[in-house]
């Protein structure tokens, strides 16, 4: 599609919304700018100068809807609303920032999703690659709008994409060259509404891929196997649990690579500066999408010994007092948590809850396997999770009023040899802006504790 002149009207004044806006300034069309409620004033500071755009807030009249002929989401803007309908009542075709950013981009791109891993994938899969080729742009999900590299993609670029299910849900020609599906585990089913859509929008990662790419999968997910059997392109798996004919595996503590039953060992986990299951299944995701774009094998496991954890997941912040304190403000839903606490070897005091995003705990409270000795709640979720707790035998649980709380009564409470881990199974809305400040506090909490 000719953007030039086009009437474009973007939904969101985020980090999305503001990168599609520059990106369709740069491609000449006319974009006008609507949040429904962010402050114009404040909208307009965030807009470069040379980005000159209608700013709407509020309700919408009908005029500026009618007036547009393309319609740009960002990804928390849902797309089961009136106006959404309404724009395609009109015959307005809705996209999402990364359909745009794909339509006005170049050269070769890779996407990773999955309900758990994909920053830590993503993010290693960037480091990878950056090591091999000239020219690569790590974006999307991740923190970093797709739109803002897509003008200075070309040919020899490479972009390695971190997607969300809500970005998934409004891709149309969107076909990475790599694509991968890490796991999927019940999240954002208030947006979703159901796991079978959940799981469907996950799958649309692949839907325009043929036999001439590829899609990393997990064995051992029920999910994401049961997608290899109809996925559109090759398919890799990757498996922490047995070994397989074809694709990356785990056994015992050694990463194989198997082609056609005759395997090669690759590397030890321990080699690895990451800890958990989870990281081991993220970096033989990592290693099958970096050999799928031709980078030699030992420069890719050269990258994967140097890598370091990502910050919010499962982050050592510093030892106080003898206590251990953890950084895991990314695991936002129950089943990223379950890999937070398996992480834990010593007694923990657990920092859990936020925004209810009508999530079920059980699995997490089951996976804490003793190691819990007092569940510090905050948010919204707290009495539903005391309640879980209480019916799963869990005694020492604690609500606090607010995240400082939280954290007096963890150090309070924790002795030498105890470790203390903020990984909440809820996505911090409504306490915080996003997960990253309510991590970042943590980490500003821990480091200005003082020695006794
Ligand atoms: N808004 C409306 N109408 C609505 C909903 C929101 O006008 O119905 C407005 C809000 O007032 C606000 C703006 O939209 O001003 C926010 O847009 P947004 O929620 O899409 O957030 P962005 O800042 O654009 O960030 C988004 C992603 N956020 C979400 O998907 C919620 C970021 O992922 C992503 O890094 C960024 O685009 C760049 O691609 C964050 C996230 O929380 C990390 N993702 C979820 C997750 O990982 O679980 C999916």
């Amino acid at each position: 599609m000719d953007l030039k002149g086009k009437k474009v009207l973007v939904v969101g004044a985020g980090l999305s919304g503001i990168g599609a806006v520059e990106a369709l300034c740069k491609a000449g069309a006319a974009p006008v700018l609507y949040d429904e409620k962010a402050a114009a004033e404040e909208i307009g500071k965030k807009l470069p100068d040379a980005c000159a755009c209608k700013i709407v807030t509020g309700s919408l009249s009908e005029d500026v809807r009618a007036e547009a002929e393309l319609a740009v989401f960002s990804p928390g803007v849902p797309v089961d609303t009136a106006l959404a309908d309404r724009l395609r009542e009109s015959g307005i075709a809705i996209w999402g920032e990364i359909e745009l950013a794909y339509v006005l981009g170049k050269g070769r791109v890779i996407a990773i999703t999955g309900t758990n891993g994909k920053t830590t994938t993503t993010s290693l899969v960037g480091e990878i690659m950056k090591r091999h080729f000239a020219s690569v742009y790590v974006v999307g999900n991740i923190g970093n709008p797709y739109t803002k590299a897509a003008p200075e993609t070309a040919d020899n670029t490479v972009t390695v994409a971190e997607i969300s299910s809500f970005q998934l849900e409004t891709i149309h020609t969107f076909h990475p060259e790599v694509s991968a599906i890490l796991n999927i585990t019940p999240d954002h089913l208030n947006r979703h509404h159901t796991m079978e859509n959940y799981v469907a929008v996950k799958e649309r990662i692949a839907e325009n891929q043929t036999k001439k790419d590829i899609c990393v999968l997990n064995y051992e997910d029920a999910y994401t196997k049961d997608f290899g059997e109809r996925c559109p392109a090759r398919v890799v798996y990757f498996s922490s649990a047995r070994r397989l004919e074809d694709g990356l595996y785990l056994d015992g503590e050694e990463i194989y690579q198997a082609q056609g039953g005759r395997a090669e060992r690759l590397m030890n986990i321990h080699e690895m500066n990451l800890v958990g299951i989870c990281n081991v299944e993220n970096v033989m995701a990592a290693i099958a999408i970096a050999q799928a774009l031709g980078v030699p094998m030992e420069e890719i496991l050269e990258t994967v010994r140097n890598f370091k954890a990502v910050e919010h997941r499962i982050e050592f912040v510093a030892a106080k007092r003898g206590v251990d304190y953890y950084n895991d403000s990314k695991a936002t839903n129950p089943d990223a948590a379950i890999q937070g606490i398996k992480a834990m070897s010593k007694p923990t005091l657990l920092i859990g809850g936020g925004f209810d995003k009508e999530s079920e705990y059980d699995d997490w409270i089951v996976s804490f396997d003793g190691k819990v000795k007092c569940l510090v709640l905050i948010g919204q979720t707290r009495e539903k999770i005391a309640s879980c707790a209480r019916a799963h035998g869990i005694t020492e649980i604690v609500l606090a009023d607010s995240f400082r709380e939280a954290l007096d009564i963890c150090v309070e409470r924790a002795v030498p040899g105890d470790a203390v881990l903020l990984s909440p199974a809820c996505a911090s809305w409504g306490m915080f802006p996003n997960y990253e400040v309510r991590g970042k506090q943590f980490k500003e909490y821990v480091n200005q504790l003082k020695e006794l």
